[in-house]
Parts: C-alpha cells; structure tokens; sequence
C-alpha cells in the first residue's frame, strides 16, 4: 500500500542521548537501541479506516512520530512499519450501514489518513500494509501455529490456544478476571461455545454471507485481526523487533495475542523487545472513539484553516503516555504559541541555543517527554523576546539552532 510523504529531516549539530522508552510489558524505563548494525526497528499499529482521524489516533501518531525522531537524532537508522485494518467487522458494519463499498469506505478513510499524517509532519512508515494485501502472510502464520499444535476448529473458524504460548500473559500484566473483561469488551468472544478456553482468539474466520471471503487451505474466509498485525511485523521486521507502539487501548487483548502467535511460531524469541503504549484522549468526559461519536477530526481542524502546527504543538504538550482530555481553548493557545515561536527565530540572534538543544534532546529521549521538551523552547522563546537587542541576546546563530531542534526533534516546521 502506498505511504504519504515525509518532510526532510534536517541534521542536528549534536547526537541525542540514547532512547529510553516506558515498557508495559515489564512496567518500566528501557533503553531501546538497535542490536547490531541494523536499524532500530518499529510496528505501530495503523487505523482501521472506517472514519477520520480524530485527535486520538493524531495524538498516538505523533507520540510514536518522536520515537522516530528521538532514534533519528541517537544516531540510528529507524525501519518503521504500519499497517491498515483494511477489512475487519467494524468496517464491514460500518460500510452496510451507510451504504458504501467497504473496499471504497476504507480506500477514502486511508487517503484523508494519509493527507492528516503529512499535514501534522508525522514521518511516514517504510512499510505501510494493508491487511487485505497480506492475506497470504497471515495464512502462512496459521499454518506454522497449526504445525505447532496451536490451532483448533469451531465450526468454520480457526482459533489459537493461548495456553500454547509459555509467556501469554506477559505483555499486558494483567490477571485473567481483567483479560476476561477486555476481551470481550474488545472484539473478542469469551462466551462462544466450543473454545477451549474463553480467551483463544479467532485467527481465520470462516466465510459468511454477505461479508467478503478469501481461499485458503482452510477454507473460504478472512484472517483474524491479531494474527493481522503478528504476520505483517514479523514478515517485515523480524522476531524481537525492537519497539511495538500502539494506543492503550492495545495492551490487551490486541499486542497480547500478537505476541501469542509470533512467540509459538519462534519459541523463546520475543515478539517486540518493548511494548510502548500511548495514553488515551478524551472528549466531553469519556474516551475520543468512533463508536461513541465524541470526535474532533483532524480534517475538520485543517479545513478551518487550523495551522496543523499548531495542532501538533497541542498534542505535544501533553506527555504521550497520559490520559488527557481535548480543551478546544488550549489549541487556540498553541496558534498563539507558534506565532511566538516563529517571530523569535525571527531575530536571528537570541539567547543561547546549546543548553536548549541538550534539553530537548534530553526530554524526549527520556520517554518521549515532550511536555518538557516543549517547555525548553517556550523559555528560549521568552528569553529572546525578552531580551531583543539587549546583551543578554548573545548567540548570533541561535534562530538557526533552534528553527532546525523545533523541526528535527519535535517535528514542528517554524
Ligand atoms: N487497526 C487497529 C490496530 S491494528 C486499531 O486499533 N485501529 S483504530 O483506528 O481503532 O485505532 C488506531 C490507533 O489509534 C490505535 O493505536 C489506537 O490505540 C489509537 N487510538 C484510538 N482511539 C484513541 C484515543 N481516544 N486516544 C489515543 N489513541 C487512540
Ligand atoms: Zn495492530
């Protein structure tokens, strides 16, 4: 599938410190550097295209955008790969009911994807994959879990034996009463009679009628949503990647079953080294979603001649990790702030730029801590508006410094 286009990144002066990254998996700080001569390599998961981007996935987005940049400005190359739900239930009920060609409704959704991403600077992954155009890996991964005994039937439908991965469990951390729950609050279908265990998830679903269905060995039908994004990581990034990213809303059941099945098919490697998970945005008291229907869209923004830097600045001043919610005043604050910014590098000279590079550099290689990266530049800002003309103004070049620090690390273009 075709990925957007990404802006230039500029060189910075300086190396970045080394990257470390909250992991779900074991609940705390490790350094994610690439093992090797290889390059740092990274899965987030991508949208399922059945609507517009909302402020939620943007803020996923460009949460993981900064592990791209902070790997880039460590030093490393970055091999980056994301895919597009592009046929699964919500779609398919999505497309029935408004009466659209779920294969024109995902096309459309992934097109506006693509155009927010450029427009909020977001770098565009190497590998972007449609689900669709991997139908093939995922069979290929049902059939190495079903040669290591992981697959049964109920009536048409394959599923995975959870119990066949040693490790299930060990990603999100969570006891079997809360797997319970998410599961089936996410997709997943504890109560159907026939699983060996509530928790095994569906990874070939046998056709019906009415929804689209491809051959296979097994079959007619359609893969499973986690055996998905398990076939097309390993496929392009192999075992023990380095970083799989995603929203909150992942850790179970989603990066849990993928780990499942990439850990049966390649016994004691790991899926990803590190699971790193963006926190949840809210709107009007409850979770940004499409189900609920409480959505800011990016588009609607950018068609209100939002300047999208300053909706980028907006998600970057809350840290990636945390739960937060959408302030429509605060993004008309972040209009006012990028005028700020970009009248100070106006100046040419300012007040000194070194520390506020180590600083931003600092901040975001330390779990991505865009909140203080973002609070270094505000006070370079104050101090070069602060101090225009004044001796205090004293490095010549620091406009240069910091228009490339704001663009390379942060992704804002001044
Ligand atoms: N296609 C699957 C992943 S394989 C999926 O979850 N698609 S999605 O369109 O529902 O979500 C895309 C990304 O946005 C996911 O990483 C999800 O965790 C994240 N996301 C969804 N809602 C929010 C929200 N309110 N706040 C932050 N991130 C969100
Ligand atoms: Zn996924």
């Amino acid at each position: 599938m075709r990925s957007w286009s990404g802006p230039e990144v500029p060189t910075l002066p300086v190396t970045g410190p080394p990257v470390v990254l909250h992991d779900t998996a074991s609940d705390g700080p490790v350094t994610v550097t690439p093992t090797g001569d290889g390059p740092a390599r990274m899965y987030v998961c991508g949208i399922t295209p059945y609507d517009a981007t909302h402020l939620g996935h943007a803020a996923t987005y460009v949460g993981m955008d900064l592990l791209h940049r902070a790997w880039r400005s460590a030093g490393h190359d970055v091999l980056y790969v994301q895919n597009v739900t592009d046929v699964d239930d919500p779609l398919l009920e999505r497309a029935t009911k408004v009466k659209v060609d779920w294969v024109e409704l995902a096309e459309r959704e992934t097109e506006l994807f693509r155009q927010d991403m450029q427009a909020l600077r977001v770098l565009p992954p190497d590998h972007y994959i449609g689900a669709v155009e991997s139908i093939p890996l995922a069979v290929q991964m049902i059939e190495a879990l079903d040669a290591a005994g992981a697959i049964y039937q109920v009536e048409t439908d394959l599923y995975h034996s959870v119990t066949a991965d040693p490790a299930f469990g060990d990603e999100s951390g969570y006891d079997r009463e809360t797997m319970l729950r998410l599961f089936g609050e996410r997709g997943g279908d504890p109560d159907r009679p026939g699983k060996r265990d509530p928790l095994d998830c569906v990874v070939w679903r046998g056709e019906r009628e009415g929804e689209p269905s491809w051959p296979s060995p097994f079959g007619p039908g359609r893969p499973g949503w986690h055996i998905e994004c398990a076939a097309i990581a390993r496929h392009h990034l192999g075992g023990a990647f380095e970083v799989q990213g995603g929203g909150s809303d992942l850790v179970f059941p989603h990066h849990e079953m993928c780990a499942g099945h990439a850990q049966v098919v390649e016994p004691g490697t790991p899926f990803a080294q590190v699971y790193s998970h963006a926190g949840m945005v809210g709107y009007d008291g409850e979770k940004m979603s499409k189900s609920r229907g409480n959505l800011v869209f990016v588009s609607a923004l950018r068609n209100s001649d939002i300047d999208p830097m300053a909706i980028r600045l907006s998600l970057l001043r809350h840290h990636f990790r945390s739960d937060w919610e959408w302030v429509d005043a605060e993004l008309f604050d972040a209009v006012d702030d990028v005028a700020r910014w970009r009248k100070a590098v106006a100046l040419g000279a300012g007040a000194p730029s070194a520390p506020v590079v180590e600083e931003v550099l600092a901040a975001l290689a330390d779990d991505l801590d865009a909140p203080r990266a973002v609070a270094a530049v505000d006070a370079w800002v104050s101090a070069t508006l602060g101090t225009d003309g004044l001796a205090d103004n004293s490095d010549p070049d620091a406009a240069v410094a910091i228009h490339t620090l704001v663009d390379a690390a942060l992704g804002i273009d001044l």
